[in-house]
């Protein structure tokens, strides 16, 4: 796998953890500037083993010629039951995209880590993996694990760039900056 973001924001663990993964204007900015559109989410809910999860589905705008220009997309998140409200946040994300070449072959696993830092900052770390779910011949394998890097890296790269920014707008004339 991959760790794309890996940085201290002057952002509350709480306020980061709430601005990713639940109903935020931030993420709501996001999608729209990504094009990621039809967005709906079932509520948190709590499991047998302590953890919460959700099930979120949407339709992403694609930049990769090689690709459809849409795709729709189910994301099943994990909260794991290790969290701490407003310490520790453990998110995994199961992303599977429907409809691209060889969607039924691989998924996307995310996971994020929210760690507080101070009482107004935060870590957060951001780790990618492409997972099979069946074996595809070599040259495809390494083709579709190509394609996903790329178009992995430049959604994170995005978002880290977003949320600086968004960092920049909360600490503006806030004093302790
Ligand atoms: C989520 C992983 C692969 C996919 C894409 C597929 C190439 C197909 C390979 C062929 C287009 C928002 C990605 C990047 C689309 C976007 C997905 C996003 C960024 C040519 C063999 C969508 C996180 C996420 C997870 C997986 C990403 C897809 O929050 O390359």
């Amino acid at each position: 796998g991959r760790l794309f973001v890996n940085r201290v924001f002057h952002i509350s663990a709480e306020k980061m953890f709430d601005m990713l993964f639940t109903d935020s204007n931030f993420l709501r900015r996001f999608m729209h500037v990504r094009k990621i559109t039809g967005a709906s989410s079932t509520p948190w809910q709590r499991e047998a083993s302590g953890g919460m999860k959700r099930t979120l589905n949407y339709t992403i705008t694609i930049s990769n010629p090689l690709v459809g220009k849409f795709s729709t997309a189910t994301e099943n998140q994990t909260l794991y039951k290790e969290s701490r409200e407003g310490q520790y946040y453990m998110i995994d994300a199961e992303v599977y995209t429907h409809d691209v070449p060889y969607h039924d072959y691989f998924y996307t696993q995310n996971r994020y880590c929210i760690i507080r830092n101070s009482k107004h900052k935060c870590r957060l770390r951001i780790y990618t993996d492409v997972k099979y779910k069946k074996q595809p011949w070599g040259l495809v394998k390494s083709f579709i694990t190509k394609n996903s890097w790329s178009g992995l890296e430049d959604y994170f790269k995005h978002l880290e760039a977003e949320l600086l920014e968004e960092e920049a707008e909360l600490t503006q004339g806030s004093g302790d900056a």
